[in-house]
């Protein structure tokens, strides 16, 4: 078990990367992770676990993130969540406040100290109680792939990676569908480079659970049947990976519009998606799958 030490004199250590900060700094000066959640956690009597969200920019990160988390506080799937310290608050408000006025939340920006983090306290009722706290970052789609591309650039990420209890990892349904491997690829990058981080000898498959989960799936409902069936025929250098080299994998499907619009400006010449309402599927089964599994 890791203590982390928060002595008010001396300073803060950060959670993610150890480095020692100033008392009454807000980020690390290091990696900029909030430091509040070191001061929420000393009150608790339980370590945290990170779970990191991954994929592509683009791929449907924050917007998941957002409906989960707003879900979780609203006791969907019989679970209770307690947010702690009002930043866990933010990344939910933006996204149910954006898809309330028919938008979706603007890009997540790539330098850290604008990320949204988010520290709960989660009990899982049934079958009998028990009580996790999960820290949940909200990292933008191109630092991870700056991170992958040239390993050690964005310490944050490593760190995350490095001490994230599970993962999961967001694919475009919809790219895949009509032919797109840059999905493909990206997911085979994220996982090579866990793999290797992880170092495990190469007839030892890694234990750190994976969701794949396949967003946007409104675009092509046939992934709702049969996850695993889409990875393989339409992800299958994905598939191959995980087969060899993770032995906790599972596929899920996922959506959180129920219908879309289209609108553009007379001034721009791009075209917009526009949420005419929310329809959530699948958004609970992943984290229900990953939470099991600790
Ligand atoms: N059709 C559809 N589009 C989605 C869904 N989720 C996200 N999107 C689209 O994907 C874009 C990027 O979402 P975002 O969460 O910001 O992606 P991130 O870069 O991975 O954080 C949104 O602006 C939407 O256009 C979904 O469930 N269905
Ligand atoms: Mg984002
Ligand atoms: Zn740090």
């Amino acid at each position: 078990m890791t203590t982390y030490a928060n002595d008010t004199l001396v300073g803060t250590d950060c959670l993610i990367c150890g480095a020692r900060n100033l008392s009454g700094a807000s980020l690390c000066g290091q990696c900029s992770a909030p430091l509040a959640i070191v001061h929420d956690i000393a009150a608790q009597d339980r370590d945290p676990q990170i779970v990191s969200i991954i994929g592509e920019s683009n791929v449907g990160k924050t917007v998941y993130l957002g409906f989960l988390l707003d879900m979780l506080t609203q006791r969907a799937g019989d679970y209770e969540a307690i947010p702690k310290g009002a930043y866990s608050i933010d990344l939910p408000q933006t996204v149910i406040s954006h898809m309330a006025q028919r938008s979706f939340p603007p890009k997540t920006p790539m330098e850290a100290n604008e990320w949204y983090w988010a520290y709960y306290q989660i009990c899982q009722r049934k079958p009998k109680p028990k009580w996790i706290d999960l820290i949940m970052p909200d990292m933008a789609g191109e630092s991870l792939a700056a991170e992958v591309a040239s390993p050690n650039t964005f310490k944050v990420i490593r760190n995350l990676l490095r001490l994230s209890a599970g993962s999961m990892l967001l694919v475009d349904a919809a790219l895949a569908a009509n032919g797109a491997t840059q999905g493909d690829f990206f997911a085979v990058k994220m996982l090579s480079y866990i793999d290797s981080m992880h170092a495990a000898k190469r007839d030892e498959r890694i234990e750190c659970p994976i969701a794949v989960v396949l967003c946007k799936a409104d675009f092509c409902p046939e992934c709702f049947d049969d996850p695993r069936r889409f990875v393989r025929a339409n992800l299958n250098r994905l598939w191959n990976l995980c087969e060899s080299r993770f032995a906790n994998v599972e596929f899920f499907s996922c959506s959180v519009v129920g219908s879309l619009g289209y609108a553009t400006s007379p001034q721009e010449d791009y075209v917009v998606p526009i949420p005419l309402h929310t329809g959530l599927q699948g958004v609970l089964e992943p984290f229900q799958w990953i939470v099991d599994q600790f």
